[in-house]
């Protein structure tokens, strides 16, 4: 089966018109394309380093504030100017987009405008027909498109099943000093939010730290998939932050059957956190059998239902870290001390804390990311130890 295509979409700066590529967003999912959505209010920077980092064939902007000239011929002059103009771009606006306007923008270099009243149906066939065909492309100009395409090939070469030959990440070793993080819990619980908030931390406490994010969305074999937590991660649209959004094609699990090298890739990449979250999980789940994977933090939400609940939840014997999110809610602390009592059970040392996410300067979030790196001072890391 040829892998899927891959499109990213957003809505431009001072614009909060997103029905419209919501609806295009669910169309394109349901006929097998694979959308990075972005959200709006986005600068044309924000979509081109999206883009270049999630390797997309092409990007889709909705736009209605009437800006769209200057902002589409934007996002394709600062492709260009990052060797990314194989990625192409394409969009709509309805009755702000004029035909006289889309002539400019045509020979500004935007592939496609479509006007109002277009059927859903024909946008999807002409997405399909001219980004579906494999094209040649270049390795990439910089290290971050080089990387980018690399786990495409990955990714890729998984599509038919097999693991490829010629994997770009056969290698074992992680590079020297980099720490690899695995994010998991039921949909919901807000992992997503949480990762977003740490990585912020991550940015300020540490001025020089890179960081790269594999983050997962559900999706079957041959189907398509809403890959949204960049829409979620506002902290993380920087420039220290590699983020890569990935469907499950068909795997269950968690993760997907290419993640085990995409994340050997990037743990070899020179980053100094590798932040790897799966989707929403079941109670069987244990998604980290990787060794790469040096601490791994289940994400809770209060509301599990009864005590008994949490005999079953496989991850609870296995996180190094458990965190109740959400901890403003009634049932938090009650949550908290039943899961505490299980953690006893199995003596592992293992640690429980309570955060809320999106609650701007959460001391329970500040805690995670003190126990995310306090065990591995600044001089062990360039030093490679672990
Ligand atoms: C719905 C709507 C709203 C909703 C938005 C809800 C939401 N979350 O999106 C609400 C009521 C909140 C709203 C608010 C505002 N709106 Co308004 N809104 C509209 C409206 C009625 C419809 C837009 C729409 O969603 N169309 C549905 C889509 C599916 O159809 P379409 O637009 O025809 O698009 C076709 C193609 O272009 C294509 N397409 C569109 N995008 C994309 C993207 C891709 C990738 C592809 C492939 C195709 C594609 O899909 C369709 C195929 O048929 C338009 C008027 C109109 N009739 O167009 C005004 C309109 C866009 N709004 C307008 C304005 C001014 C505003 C406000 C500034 C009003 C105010 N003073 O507060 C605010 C700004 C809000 C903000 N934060 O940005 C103006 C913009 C004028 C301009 N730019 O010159 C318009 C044109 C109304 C008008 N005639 O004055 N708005």
């Amino acid at each position: 089966m040829a892998a899927p295509i891959r499109v990213l979409t957003a809505v431009p700066i001072c614009d909060g018109h997103d029905s419209a590529i919501n609806t295009i967003n669910l169309e394109f999912i349901r006929h097998g394309i694979e959308v990075v959505y972005l959200g709006y209010h986005r600068y044309a920077q924000d979509i081109v380093r999206a883009a270049i980092q999630e390797d997309v064939r092409a990007v889709g902007i909705s736009s209605y504030n009437g800006g769209h000239v200057e902002f589409f011929a934007e996002v394709v002059k600062q492709l260009k100017k990052c060797g990314a103009d194989d990625i192409k771009v394409f969009g709509g606006g309805g009755g702000t987009i004029t035909h006289d306007d889309q002539r400019v923008m045509q020979k500004r270099g935007v592939d496609k405008i479509f006007f109002a009243g277009t059927s859903l149906t024909d946008m999807t066939q002409w997405v399909r027909d001219r980004y579906g065909k494999a094209s040649k492309r270049g390795a990439g100009k910089s290290a971050e498109m080089k990387l980018a395409r690399k786990l495409t090939e990955i990714e890729d070469g998984y599509a038919n099943g097999k693991r490829p030959k010629k994997s770009a990440a056969t290698k074992t070793k992680k590079s020297p000093g980099t720490r690899v993080i695995g994010f998991t819990g039921p949909g919901g619980a807000g992992k997503t939010t949480l990762i977003d908030e740490l990585i912020l931390r991550l940015l300020h406490r540490e001025p020089k730290a890179r960081i790269a994010i594999l983050s997962h969305d559900p999706s079957v074999v041959g189907e398509g998939a809403l890959l949204g937590d960049r829409a979620t991660m506002i902290n993380s649209q920087d420039d220290r932050v590699f983020m890569r959004s990935m469907a499950t094609r068909g795997q269950a699990g968690g993760l997907s059957p290419a993640t085990e090298d995409c994340l050997r890739l990037l743990a070899q990449s020179g980053f100094d956190y590798v932040i790897i979250e799966t989707v929403g999980t079941g109670q069987e789940a244990m998604p980290f059998q990787s060794k790469l994977v040096d601490q791994t933090v289940l994400v809770m939400n209060p509301d599990y239902g009864a005590r008994l609940q949490l005999q079953k939840i496989v991850m609870l014997d296995l996180a190094d870290i458990v965190v109740v999110n959400k901890s403003d809610q009634d049932r938090a602390r009650t949550a908290a001390s039943e899961i505490e009592r299980r953690l006893e059970q199995n003596n592992r040392g293992q640690r429980l804390l309570s955060t809320v996410a999106k609650r701007h300067r959460d001391p329970g979030v500040d805690k995670l990311c003190n126990l995310l790196t306090q065990d591995l001072a600044p001089a062990a890391k360039k030093g490679g130890k672990k």
